[in-house]
């Protein structure tokens, strides 16, 4: 496994809790492996070989960074110009050619360093867009692996994707992978249309291209929970302040939760007017509801993060100190990072959960406050269309997150819903879940991935040259 930063094990022995971390760490459930990435350390210096620490069936290998690599790999090329163009937010997009090849730097210098470690009968199952041109540079190293890349982020329309300077590059390095999977169809239609008009690549059958002498499967993987984890931290967790703080203060107030990155993406203060909307259109509710949105603050060091922080805090004030009485703050606002017990129980403790990003590739809160909800009394999940998970919880409130008027709409139906119309519809929700979790994703990419081996029986060496 190779990402952007490694879940190295911690001395608690609790390891970390994102979405990424827990999924990875499920992968290596079914076969032990080695754990490669950045260490999330910056040194003058750094070892071109990497740390390695030993934990039970799984081998890590942590690289450092110098600052110059940090700041164009990753707060530069990776945060500043792929996500917000992976985002369809082509405005927000800062290219510069230094990021770049400070991008493609890090790639070689990690792929370098990962080479000396594979075996020929390796898998080896690339994260994201931090690491695309990885594949690339381990085939000029000549390493005739199957090699496999996971983007758990959206892929734009190649309309979108081509405003970006070096798209087309990315795209030839997204060739050299056996297998690329992505969130959902849309995603895997725009790569695979991508690849045939910038490319000229050839449509074999329905997931399978050829280009450049290769054979290349784009396919659809839906990224699941640990359902049963997550839902059992929900029933157990034992007396915590958070969790007793929350209750004090909510009294016989309805509970709306919102969970996510601090990140454009997710539409934080799109949602903070949505509701106040809600609060505006419906006087009588005033008081008897309290929206709690958990925003930690992440890529502090860019500089449209530290402008959205503002812009949240700037919302957040106006509603509060417009609609807010004495006794009741309409929007608790918190930037901790939880403990997933912790997360788990507030999510079930809400009526609803307010998942409403711009535009997001799977989005885990929305299935994590499904997966928390009690079976006899759950709560309503309002869910933007633009995340990959409306795809498959169909049965959710789905909205568009940039219509206020649609979204107070459907906070107001979500508070009037019947029991029993709650009750079906998160028993569907809650089955899907359980079809499709995390240890399915898990296991049928890497299946697909040892298949491949067949596909692309030899590699021919070649390598990004770009801006070099
Ligand atoms: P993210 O953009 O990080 O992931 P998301 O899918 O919601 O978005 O995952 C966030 C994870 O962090 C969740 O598991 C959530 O519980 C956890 N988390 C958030 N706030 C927290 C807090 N305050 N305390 C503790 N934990 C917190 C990217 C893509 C998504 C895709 C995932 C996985 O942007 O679209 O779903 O990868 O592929």
């Amino acid at each position: 496994m190779v990402s952007n930063r490694v879940a190295a094990p911690d001395p608690s022995g609790k390891g970390a809790a994102g979405g990424l971390a827990v999924a990875v760490r499920e992968a290596f459930q079914t076969q032990g492996g080695l754990w490669f990435g950045w260490s999330g350390k910056v040194t003058a210096e750094p070892d071109a070989h990497p740390k390695i620490i030993d934990k039970q069936r799984v081998q890590y290998a942590l690289m450092d960074l110098r600052p110059i690599d940090r700041q164009e790999y990753y707060n530069g090329f990776a945060n500043r110009a792929l996500w917000p163009t992976m985002h369809y937010r082509s405005g927000l997009s800062e290219f510069s050619r230094a990021d770049l090849a400070g991008y493609l730097r890090v790639n070689r210098t990690f792929a370098n360093a990962l080479a000396r470690l594979l075996q020929p009968d390796d898998l080896v199952w690339v994260h994201d867009y931090h690491l695309i041109p990885l594949a690339a540079e381990l085939r000029a190293l000549g390493a005739p692996n199957p090699i496999g890349y996971f983007h758990h982020i959206p892929w734009p329309a190649p309309e979108v994707f081509g405003t970006l300077p070096g798209s087309r590059e990315l795209l030839r390095a997204v060739a050299d992978y056996d297998l690329v999977g992505v969130q959902i169809e849309q995603d895997a239609n725009n790569l695979r249309r991508g690849l045939v008009q910038e490319l000229g690549a050839v449509q074999r059958s329905a997931d399978l291209l050829a280009v450049g002498g290769r054979r290349i499967r784009v396919k659809s993987f839906p990224i699941g929970i640990d359902v049963k984890g997550f839902r059992q931290a929900a029933e157990r967790v034992g007396p915590n302040r958070i969790v007793e703080q929350v209750l004090t203060s909510l009294g016989t107030r309805k509970l709306i939760i919102g969970v996510d990155r601090l990140d454009y993406s997710k539409g934080i203060p799109e949602r903070m007017q949505a509701f106040e909307r809600f609060l505006v259109s419906n006087p009588d509710q005033r008081g008897l509801i309290t929206f709690l949105q958990i925003a930690p603050k992440t890529r502090g060091d860019v500089p449209e993060y530290a402008t959205l922080s503002r812009a949240v805090n700037q919302t957040l004030g106006r509603i509060n100190g417009g609609l807010g009485e004495p006794g009741w703050v309409p929007i608790h606002y918190v930037t901790s990072t939880y403990p997933r017990p912790v997360l788990a129980r507030l999510c079930r403790l809400a009526r609803i959960g307010l998942v409403t990003p711009m535009r997001d590739g799977m989005n885990l809160v929305a299935k994590e406050y499904i997966a928390a909800q009690d079976a006899a009394d759950p709560g309503v999940l309002i869910l933007s269309k633009f995340a990959g998970a409306a795809q498959q919880l169909t049965d959710a409130l789905i909205v568009n997150p940039s219509d206020k008027f649609e979204v107070a709409q459907a906070i107001r139906e979500g508070l009037h819903m019947s029991r029993d119309e709650r009750v079906s519809r998160w028993e569907v929700m809650f089955r899907r879940l359980g079809e499709q979790d995390v240890t399915w994703w898990a296991a049928t990419y890497v299946r697909d991935l040892a298949a491949s081996k067949l596909t692309n029986s030899t590699h021919r060496p070649r390598r990004m040259s770009r801006c070099t």
